[in-house]
């Protein structure tokens, strides 16, 4: 599908822009459900005769299970079923999204060979959850321990090995820099991060018939997750329903079926019952690993005025024994700024940790961390403005790969978001700032997001009553998927917003790409506008040309409004009465987004439910991204060290917002977040064997109330049809981004000291 061809295609989106419910605030659809408590999650869901199954984890670094002595467990009151590497069914290994597949022609989520402190090593299954949790609390577990690598500071752990897919240069980084008259170095950290969404993981596994499996578990991707389950099993894709209605939040945790959803279905299948498990918070940290810790060395070179002449950038983050995830580091330094040198290298290391995973704006967020860092110190050194300096850089192209952006209004945001900070007053000299005690600071940082393409299906029905429904395994997290996408129909098909229900995370309704990537707007939106557009065609069909239609002969067109159809002149009829007329109760359409053209089931599926799948997409002839600029307060206590976000203006170009106050809504949780990332969050590990310390909510801080100040986001976005066929950009990731280094430099404006490892603690001012 060319540009051009999605232009026109959604032509029409520009007329409902300037009058239909989208793009407008609307409120959210799921709000009442939420609040009454009536929102079903997934471990609520009634669901009879459920046994519970609790997890047993290995509490080595690395080693070997010698024996499980299950005897006492076994014998325990209410126990059903012990399950370790010996008894478990054994399934067949499935990539995960990133490609990782388990070694070996067989499967089992349980370890012999320990490769972390916290990997699955037995799960016990019982009638009731207190009965499971004290039987495995008899389990009898014999090690052989083995010298492990707790992390990448570990000295043991090497350099790890280069991600050449990841490296990127163009014209001549060292020699540029070796002759610039300017030259910055700084070497920046940042601490493992993990997800801790709210609602724990966990899923209740049930197999209604042999080869037919339901699972209600919380999920990013219901297409994706229910590919997992097959593959494991050996079933039809159809053959798994996954339900997932409601989540409370992922983060990108919550996008593929992990091992405990495996060891639960293993359980269901042998007992022939229904099993449910409860991930408990602990052990959230160790099911899903959350963003590896990274270090990144920056190397800038300017001329004296401040532009830029070379970035040289060299980056590693930790991975796991067992598998490869990268942190993609060079993200935001490859295109952010006019830089005609340029070097990015990127290595992994192995360390023995779960597998780290996505975790809000991977990649983006500490690569934008070291490069607005090394910004702030460069314009410091130059002596000149921040915002400044980044003006002179801006480029009017991407230079990584020659194309146009399709819009960006980063000048914008700088102009909105400084006024209404007032930048202008800003003294830069450090520790020139002070109210009493406390140092003021003021600092700046710019975030970027890209926007992702990939397929997406939906089905609309109106039925006899004018109302209309709205039918995708897409999913809404917290983020607004039910209401944007009630909006677009609404928008199409003339009704008010509340006439239109959304029924969303149930594998048997339409394909839907994952909510991650901050793509999942974009995509269902389209998938939705294209799917109501063609009802209204069958519709104003139905009208122009059934035998029994009273409209017939009316017009040679017919218009969709409040409910009614008719001429555009003429008398209208409610739609349901030429519904009942034409003999039908409803009318229902489904239309995808994939690029015309024959396909099988097969490559369909691939393209819809799997990572890979979307790489087949013809390649954009433009840069698509969303951008924005923090400017930050910051109050530092002179004598505690104490650090305090007092304000926080922030300018957004995430183009189109499909339904603004749902937009500000993710930007200010996405700065929360950020502020939690420059402040607070941090997994520490024993050094002695890898155990995470910091697995709660206690010892893993994140922002609350108390921490965040008010926050004032300014959307500067106008409609991008280059970017996408509605308009919007990439909202949901985008505002975490630049957050923490904004923070950053404002805490070195206040008291002079530059921190280049996070999280910036009361020690690190010291
Ligand atoms: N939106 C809009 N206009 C646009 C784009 C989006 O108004 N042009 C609004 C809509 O309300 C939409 C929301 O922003 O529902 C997010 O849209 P989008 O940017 O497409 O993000 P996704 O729907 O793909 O959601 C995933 C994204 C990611 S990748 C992470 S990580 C993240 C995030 O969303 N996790 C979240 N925001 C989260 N918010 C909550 N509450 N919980 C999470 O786990
Ligand atoms: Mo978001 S980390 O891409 O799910």
């Amino acid at each position: 599908m060319s540009l051009t061809d999605t232009q026109t295609k959604f032509g029409r989106a520009a007329d409902s822009e300037a009058n239909g419910p989208l793009g407008r605030v609307s409120v959210r659809g799921d709000g009442a459900p939420k609040v009454r408590g009536a929102a079903t999650y997934a471990l609520e869901q009634p669901v009879e005769n459920v046994l519970h199954c609790v997890l047993v984890q290995a509490t080595i670094g690395a080693g070997r299970v010698v024996a499980i002595d299950k005897g006492a467990a076994e014998a325990a009151p209410g126990v059903r079923l012990v399950l370790d590497t010996e008894n478990s069914l054994k399934l067949k290994p499935m990539p995960d999204f990133f490609g990782n597949t388990p070694p070996g022609d067989t499967y089992v989520p349980f370890a012999r060979e320990v490769r972390f402190n916290g990997e699955l090593v037995a799960a016990v299954v019982a009638d009731t959850l207190e009965e499971a949790r004290a039987a495995a609390d008899l389990l009898d577990i014999a090690y052989e321990e083995a010298p492990s690598v707790p992390t990448f500071a570990d000295a043991r752990a090497g350099e790890g090995r280069s991600t050449d897919a990841l490296a990127k240069e163009w014209g001549e980084p060292e020699v540029a820099y070796r002759d610039a008259p300017v030259r910055f170095e700084g070497t920046y950290e940042t601490p493992r991060e993990y997800n801790v969404p709210i609602e724990p993981h966990g899923l209740i596994a049930h197999w209604e018939e042999d080869d037919r499996l339901t699972i209600y578990e919380p999920t990013q991707w219901v297409d994706g997750t229910a590919r997992n389950y097959a593959g494991w099993f050996g079933l039809a894709f159809e053959n798994v329903r996954i339900v997932s209605p409601y989540i409370g939040g992922g983060f990108g945790s919550k996008a593929q079926g992990l091992p405990h959803s495996a060891a639960a279905a293993i359980a269901a299948k042998m007992l022939g019952r229904p099993v449910k498990l409860a991930v408990t918070r602990p052990q959230t940290f160790t099911a899903y690993g959350g963003r590896p810790a990274t270090r990144q060395t920056l190397k800038l070179s300017a001329t004296p005025d401040g532009k830029l002449v070379s970035l040289d950038h060299d980056a590693a983050s930790e991975t796991s024994v067992y598998g490869n995830f990268a942190e993609t580091l060079g993200v935001v330094t490859k295109m952010m700024y006019a830089v005609p040198n340029f070097r990015s290298r990127q290595r992994v290391v192995p360390v023995n940790t779960v597998l780290p995973g996505p975790f809000r704006a991977p990649g983006k967020n500490p690569s934008a961390f070291a490069l607005e860092c090394a910004m702030d110190e460069l314009a410091v050194e130059l002596g000149i403005d921040p915002v400044e300096l980044r003006r002179r850089n801006e480029p009017d192209h991407d230079y990584e790969n020659g194309k146009p952006w399709s819009s960006r209004r980063l000048l914008q945001c700088y102009d909105v978001a400084g006024e209404a900070f007032g930048w202008a007053g800003r003294n830069p000299e450090p520790r020139s700032m002070r109210d009493g005690r406390e140092l003021i600071g003021w600092g700046m940082a710019v975030g970027t997001h890209p926007v992702y393409a990939a397929p997406g299906e939906a089905t609309v029905r109106v039925l006899s009553d004018g109302s209309v429904e709205v039918l995708s395994s897409a999913i809404d997290m917290g983020t607004g998927t039910y209401t944007i996408l009630a909006q677009t129909a609404a928008d199409v098909l003339g009704v008010p917003v509340e006439s239109v229900s959304v029924k969303l995370g149930d594998s048997r309704l339409g394909r839907a790409p994952v909510a991650g990537g901050s793509q999942l707007a974009n995509l269902m939106t389209a998938a939705v506008h294209k799917t109501a557009l063609a009802a209204r065609d069958e519709l104003v069909t139905l009208g122009l040309t059934d035998p029994r239609s009273p409209l017939r002969d009316q017009a040679n067109t017919l218009t969709v409004k409040d409910g009614r159809i008719g001429a555009p002149r003429g008398a209208a009829i409610p739609v349901g009465e030429l519904l009942s007329a034409t003999g039908r109760d409803h009318l229902q359409v489904t239309r995808d987004t994939l690029p015309p053209g024959e396909r099988s089931v097969e490559e369909r599926q691939r393209m819809f439910s799997t990572l890979a799948g979307r790489g087949s997409l013809p390649e954009a002839p433009v840069s698509k991204h969303s951008f924005c600029a923090h400017f930050i307060e910051v109050r530092v206590d002179e004598d505690f060290g104490t650090v305090r976000v007092s304000r926080v203006v922030t300018a957004l170009d995430a183009g189109r917002l499909y339904n603004p106050k749902l937009a500000e809504s993710q930007f200010k949780g996405g700065i929360v977040m950020g502020i939690g990332m420059a402040l607070l969050e941090e997994g520490v590990t024993d050094p002695r064997n890898g155990r995470i310390l910091s697995s709660n909510l206690a010892d893993y801080r994140i922002a609350t109330n108390a921490d965040v100040p008010d926050i004032e986001t300014i959307s500067v976005g106008e409609p991008d049809y280059d970017a996408t066929p509605l308009g919007g950009k990439a909202v949901g990731e985008l505002a975490i981004v630049g957050v923490a280094p904004a923070i950053a430099n404002a805490v070195c404006h206040a008291t002079g000291k530059r921190v280049r490892s996070l999280p910036i603690t009361l020690e690190s001012l010291l």
